[in-house]
C-alpha cells in the first residue's frame, strides 16, 4: 500500500467549513478549489491528495479504500452504514438535526404512514423501532413538497432553523438524531498508514478543540 494519503471531502455546504479546519491541521489545497472543475487536488504536502465528491459518495470511497480518510455528515454515515469505517473524530461543524416532520396542525396518520425521504434506511429503522408501520418512499430532494402534494403523510429530513419546513406549511415532529460532520478512516488504512493518520487526527482534534 502506498504511503500517499487520500482525503475524500464532501462538496457542498460542509466543504466551506472543512477547509479552515484542514488548514489548521497543516493541509491546504495547491489551487483554489472554487476556481477549478477538477475533482482530484494536490496539496501543500507532497503525499496528501484531496478528492472532492458528493457527500453521499464519501463513505463508499473510504470503505472501499479508494480514499484513506473521509469527511461526511453523520446523516450520510447513518444512512450508508459503518462497515469498514472508523469514526474517530466529531469535527463539530454543519450541526443540524434529522427529524420527522408533517403538515402543521395535522395529526400523524394512524394507519400505515407514508414517509418521503432520501434517508430510507434511517427512516425504516426509526419507524420500526417506534413500532409504527411505515411505507418509506425514496426521494432525491425537495422532501418538503411530498406532503403538500399528498405523496406522503410525513417526511424525514434535515432540520436546522426550521425555516424550510415553516415556509412549506410544515412543522418538525420527532428528533431522530443530532447531526454533525465526522471524520472517518478506512479500517485497513488506520493500521497500514497509522504513522501518517495519527498525527493528522491529533492536529484536526486540536483544531476542533480550539474552536469550542
Ligand atoms: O447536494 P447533494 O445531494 O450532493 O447533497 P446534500 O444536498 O445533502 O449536500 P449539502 O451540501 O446540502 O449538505 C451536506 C451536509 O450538510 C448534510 O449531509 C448535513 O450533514 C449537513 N447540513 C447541515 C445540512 C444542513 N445543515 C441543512 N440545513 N444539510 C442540509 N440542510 C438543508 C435541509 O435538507 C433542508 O432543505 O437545509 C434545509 C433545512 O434548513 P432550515 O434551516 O431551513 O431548517
Ligand atoms: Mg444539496
Amino acid at each position: 500500500m502506498s504511503k500517499q494519503l487520500i482525503l475524500a471531502l464532501s462538496k457542498g455546504r460542509i466543504l466551506e467549513e472543512t477547509l479552515p479546519l484542514l488548514a489548521d491541521a497543516g493541509i491546504t489545497p495547491a489551487e483554489d478549489l472554487s476556481k477549478s472543475r477538477k475533482l482530484l487536488f494536490d496539496t501543500n504536502l507532497p503525499d496528501v491528495k484531496l478528492v472532492i465528491i458528493r457527500a453521499t459518495d464519501v463513505p463508499t470511497y473510504v470503505q472501499l479504500g479508494a480514499a484513506d480518510v473521509g469527511i461526511a455528515g453523520k446523516d450520510v454515515l447513518l444512512e450508508h452504514g459503518a462497515e469498514g469505517l472508523y469514526e474517530p473524530l466529531d469535527l463539530d461543524i454543519a450541526r443540524c438535526k434529522l427529524m420527522t416532520a408533517g403538515v402543521t396542525g395535522q395529526p400523524p396518520a394512524k394507519a400505515r404512514r407514508r414517509v418521503a425521504t432520501k434517508f430510507v434506511n434511517v427512516a425504516r429503522r426509526y419507524y420500526a423501532e417506534q413500532g409504527i408501520q411505515a411505507e418509506v418512499i425514496k426521494l432525491y430532494g425537495a422532501m418538503e413538497l411530498a406532503p403538500l402534494m399528498n405523496l406522503a403523510d410525513e417526511i424525514v429530513d434535515i432540520v436546522d432553523t426550521g425555516n424550510t419546513l415553516r415556509a412549506n406549511g410544515m412543522e418538525p415532529r420527532e428528533l431522530i438524531a443530532h447531526i454533525s460532520t465526522r471524520l472517518v478512516v478506512n479500517k485497513a488504512a488506520m493500521t497500514m498508514k497509522h504513522d501518517r493518520i495519527k498525527p493528522l487526527l491529533a492536529r484536526l482534534e486540536s483544531a476542533v478543540k480550539s474552536r469550542q
